[in-house]
This record gives C-alpha cells, structure tokens and sequence, in this order.
C-alpha cells in the first residue's frame, strides 16, 4: 500500500533532566550542572545522565562515572544533583499535552521526545511546518519554560535523525529532495538498531556510510543479517520508514508495568515477568468483563530511556494467549532496534470505552437480526 506524502516532526526535548532542574532551580544558572544516577554504593558511585551544555564544555556527558564528572569539574563551581524521575515525568506530561495541539497525532518516543505528523495541520508544506514550529516554540517557553530541538522530513526516521543536528532550540528541515544527500554521507550508526556489532560487521563488508548501505546488493543483506533486518537496512538505508505516527491508544487501558529481577535482552526472561502482569490484567477485565482491541508494551532501558511499542487487532478479543503472542512479537522486534538492556517492562491492553461497546453490541444485534 503506498503511503501518501507526509510531514513528521520530532520533538526532542533540550538536556531534559538538567534543563529542568535549571528550570526549577533559577539559582543554578550559568553553573555547569550535572544530573547523576547515584548507586547508593558508594557517595559518588554511579554515572551521569545528563548535564547541560556547559558542563559537556568540560566533557561531561550521559553514561560517563559520576567520580570522572566531579574530577573534570573540580573547581568550576559545579552542581550535582539526583535523578527526580517522577518530577521529570510530570513536566514532560504536561509538555505532550501542549505539543499534542498542535499535530494531528502525536506519538510519545520517550520522557523527552515524541514524534508529531503534521501533514494536515500544515497541508503538507514544509514553510507551514517551520511556522508551527515557531509557535510550539513560543506555546512551551510560555507555558512551561523549556526549549527544544526539531527535526522535520516525510518520516520518523529523518525527522529523528534531523533533530539532532541543530541543538539547542534548533530546527532541522529535510524535505524530500533532501533526503538522499542528508543520509548518505552519515556513518551507518546514525540508524537505529544499528550498534556497535553491526557497525563492526558492515564495515567489514565495506560498508561505512548509510550511502554505502543504500548501494549495496539487497539479498546479499539478507543472507547477512536475515530476511527482518535485512529489509529494515535497506530501506532506512534508502530513507523509507512507512511506521505510522501512532497515539497511545484513547481508549481506557489496564496494564501493568515492573522492574526486571536484573537487566536483560533476553526475550524469555522477559516474558516470565510479561507473563505475570499478563495473568493481573486478564483477571481485572474478566472481572468487569470487558474485550480489547490493542495490545502495547512498554520498556524502560538501563539508561532510563523509555518506549512503548503497540499492535492493533483485527477484532476483539478476550483470551491472554492473543495478549501473550502480541507482546512477544512487540519485544522481539523492539529489541532489534536497541543495544540497551532493558530495566523494566509492562504490557498492557486498551480495552473498549462504553460507547464503543455500546455500538458493538448494536451492531451484533442487527447482524443476528438480518
Ligand atoms: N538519559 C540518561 N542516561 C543516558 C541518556 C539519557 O539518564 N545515558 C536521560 C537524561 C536525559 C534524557 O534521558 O536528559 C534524554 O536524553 P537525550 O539523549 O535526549 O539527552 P538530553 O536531553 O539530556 O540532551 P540533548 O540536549 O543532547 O538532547
Ligand atoms: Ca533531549
Ligand atoms: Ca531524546
């Protein structure tokens, strides 16, 4: 089915976690400020997961050992603050809802980022989405105090790729005529689900540059990395990404979400806890006796980023094992995309709202009738 032309944005919010604590904290400004995962173990065992953009002046930056950040940061009059997730969350709600008027869907990508297809809202012209841009800028400065970061294109892949060229309070634009000469000179990891093995197997394939990716033979690709990835390469390679912009499902959902008893990447590890939460939810809308039609997973990786994968049925359905299949297949192919170990994991599904299975019933009805 060919998809029609469309405009997606990606939002991505400026050093989330530090530019918050700015945020809230007037008194931290124009002091390098670093926001540490402490492990407890020892006062400064841990590492950083994010500073702003002064302390990355002295090479501070996401993932690096808090003991390394305060060494590098030694007499600069520095702060170090812990992780508040939940404050965090709650400020990027409040950010979703104000970005969420301006698109005709809005699909969240993590704590601080989410995907907008502003196809209608800007009937398809990339100066009207400039200007919205502008707007949404304004309409968060106001309303929230917080800048960020914009890629545009015709799909989520270089819409993502794009914000991260201008930052911060930038904005990117690559519309279609673009998008081969923007892609092709990138090393091939700016893909997603391409990590470091893969980088390591390509080059010895003489592929360094997503344009060597794009030439190269598609079955030989194939053979290499299997019918799945083989395909995904060669098209985000090509700059095709055809995943619709998806809501979280409107309708009501129960789910369930927990931490990993340790972090993996192994699927059955995963569904043991899957498995679990699956068994809650079926009790609770066997109880009120409800159907579902979507199911979702979520998963929160070691690094605190987070991601919700979901799958809409072709009809109804009321048994776990359809829970079950849908989540597995949702995991699997997540997991392609990543190199993280995932931390937590929920599943959860959208059950009917009651106008909705009100007009099911209806419509049962006169099928019986006729
Ligand atoms: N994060 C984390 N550990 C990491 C990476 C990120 O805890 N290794 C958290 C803190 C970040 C948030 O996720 O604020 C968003 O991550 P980004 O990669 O978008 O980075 P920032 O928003 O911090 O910076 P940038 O301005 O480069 O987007
Ligand atoms: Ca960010
Ligand atoms: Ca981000």
């Amino acid at each position: 089915m060919p998809t029609q032309a469309r405009i997606v944005m990606l939002v991505d919010l400026d050093y989330f976690f530090a530019q918050i604590e700015e945020q809230r904290r007037p008194e931290l400004k124009g002091k390098p400020v670093v926001v540490g995962m402490y492990s407890g173990r020892t006062e400064t065992s841990g590492a950083v997961s994010t500073s702003n953009y002064l302390a990355r002046k002295y090479g501070v930056k996401s993932g690096i050992p808090l003991f390394l950040a305060q060494k590098r940061l030694e007499g600069k009059d520095a702060v170090f603050l812990p992780v508040d997730y939940d404050y965090y969350q709650q400020v990027s709600d409040k950010i979703m809802a104000i970005l969420r008027r301006f698109a005709d869907a809005l699909e969240v990508g993590g704590i601080d980022e989410a995907y907008l297809d502003v196809t209608k809202k800007t009937q398809g012209s990339y100066e009207e989405a400039e200007a919205l841009v502008c707007k949404m800028k304004e309409a968060v400065k106001r309303e929230v105090q917080v800048t960020f970061s914009v890629g545009i294109g015709p799909n989520m892949l270089i819409a993502k790729i794009a914000s991260d060229i201008h930052k911060p309070d930038g904005v990117t634009i690559v519309c279609p005529e673009q998008v081969e000469s923007f892609l092709s000179p990138k090393p091939v990891d700016v893909l997603l689900g391409v990590g470091k093995k893969t980088v390591a197997k390509m080059s010895e394939m003489g592929i360094q540059t997503v344009g060597d990716l794009a030439k190269y033979d598609v079955q030989r690709l194939l053979e290499v990395f299997g019918k799945v990835l083989g395909i995904y390469f060669h098209n985000a390679a090509n700059g095709v990404d055809n995943e619709p912009v998806q809501e979280a499902g409107e309708a009501e959902s129960i789910g369930r979400m927990s931490t990993l008893k340790e972090n993996s990447r192994n699927l059955d590890f995963i569904m043991q806890k899957i498995n679990q939460q699956i068994e809650e939810i079926y009790a609770e809308f066997t109880q009120k006796n409800l159907s579902y039609r979507q199911v979702g997973i979520s998963a929160v990786m070691t690094n605190l980023s987070g991601k919700s994968r979901s799958k809409t049925l072709e009809k109804p359905a009321k048994d776990k094992e359809t829970i079950r299949k849908a989540a597995r297949e949702l995991f699997e192919k997540y997991l392609v995309e990543t190199d993280l170990e995932i931390r937590r994991v929920g599943v959860r599904v959208a059950v009917f709202s009651k106008e909705e299975r009100q007009q099911q019933q209806l419509s049962s009805f006169f099928y019986a009738e006729s």
